[in-house]
């Protein structure tokens, strides 16, 4: 099949997920075409199943916003002819649903039929989506989708909660890819002194994912025993932490990678991962990391609770419970046997999460919403 896939090229979970699954398509001979405004980050190989189309959008002065839409369903409608593509996925509502829907409204015109797959990612429903700015155009685009997934059970709730759609909500969760790592001591004292634990945090440094939390609770943890702060990622949250890390002397425990596209090779040195975010629909952080064999401590909220394992795969607190996650975080980390236990758990709990589980479900996906359209 050939499929064309937008989404955001950027270090976001959703861009993440979108690239992964081309990729793992190709290797089902499938032939993917990605369409976005740069190369996606975690995209390092074009080959002849996979290839990258740059939607560009030219700066004129009259415009105050220049019409991305605009230009990415042109995109969409001249690769579909160009290349003959069978189906169009797109990942996060914003605005790829709704440019997706033009494409398929140009391409009706001249009597092609381009089925259309919207997978749901989160803050494009939680945070962004349902915006009174844009309730009335997601919704629009959630309708108008031939098939609708998300990536947990607790978006889809949230979808019918904050939508007027009774459109139905495949849930298709994240995935990943079976890591079977093995440590390499000699590489792991780059970052951290015999006897110390690592702990680390991923994301976007994005309020949502409460960063100061992430120092706080860290803070705890290096007050019983010694540890280093692995922080890597940017966003607007990111000062605001390393003037907290400052106020609480802990400067020399702890270090800002900024973003980095080497996220295993940090997580395969880690002990502990933190996520106690505000909201989350998945979590694919926490997965990256269970993947890794590193137990995680996050938060309770949204779809967490269907990634992480209370005492299995880590612990969950309520938001802001800073307390709780630092005697959770002590239960994993204080004995040696004990650790090992958690990682060895998180790694076998990340495995119901494998690539063979999950990418046949897209295809089944896209199976259906070929014949349907067909029809
Ligand atoms: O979490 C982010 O900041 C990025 C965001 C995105 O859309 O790129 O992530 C969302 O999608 C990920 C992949 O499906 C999920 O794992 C994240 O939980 C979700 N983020 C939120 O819901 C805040």
């Amino acid at each position: 099949m050939k499929i064309a896939i937008v989404c955001y090229p950027t270090f976001g979970g959703s861009g993440v997920v979108a690239t992964e699954l081309g990729i793992e398509l190709t290797k089902r001979n499938h032939e993917v075409h990605f369409i976005t405004y740069s190369q996606p980050v975690r995209l390092a190989l074009l080959n002849k199943n996979i290839h990258y189309h740059e939607v560009v959008v030219p700066e004129y002065p009259l415009f105050h916003y220049q019409p991305y839409e605009l230009a990415l369903s042109s995109k969409i409608v001249d690769t579909v002819k160009e290349y003959g593509i069978d189906l169009l996925h797109v990942h996060y509502a914003i605005p790829h649903a709704f440019a997706g829907y033009m494409a398929k409204q140009m391409l009706a015109e001249q009597g092609i039929s381009l089925p259309m797959v919207t997978t749901l990612h989160g803050t494009d429903i939680t945070l962004v989506g349902n915006h009174p700015f844009y309730k009335t155009a997601v919704s629009f685009s959630i309708n108008q989708s031939d098939y609708v997934t998300s990536v947990s059970a607790d978006l889809k709730k949230s979808t019918y909660e904050l939508f007027d759609t009774t459109k139905e909500i495949h849930v298709i969760p994240n995935f990943i890819e079976d890591k079977n790592i093995t440590h390499v001591q000699c590489k792991r004292n780059l970052f951290a002194e015999d006897g110390e634990r690592i702990v680390t945090h991923v994301s976007n440094f994005r309020k949502v994912k409460r960063i100061l939390d992430v120092v706080k609770v860290f803070d705890g943890i290096q007050k019983e025993m010694p540890a280093k702060l692995m922080m890597v990622g940017d966003g607007p949250e990111r000062l605001g932490a390393e003037e907290l890390v400052k106020e609480l002397g802990i400067e020399n425990k702890v270090i800002f990678f900024g973003n980095s596209s080497e996220i295993d090779s940090i997580l395969k040195y880690s002990d502990l991962f933190l996520l106690p975010s505000e909201t989350e629909s998945f979590g694919l952080a926490a997965l990256e990391a269970m993947a890794n064999k590193v137990p995680v401590i996050s938060s309770n909220t949204g779809g967490l609770p269907e990634v992480n394992v209370q005492g299995v795969s880590g612990f969950m607190d309520n938001i802001g419970d800073i307390n709780g996650m630092v005697q959770h975080a002590i239960e994993i980390l204080k004995d040696d046997d004990t650790l090992q236990e958690f990682k060895e758990q998180a790694y076998t709990h990340s495995k119901n999460f494998s690539v063979d589980r999950i990418v046949p479900l897209y295809e089944a996906i896209y199976n259906k919403a070929l014949k349907n359209t067909l029809v």
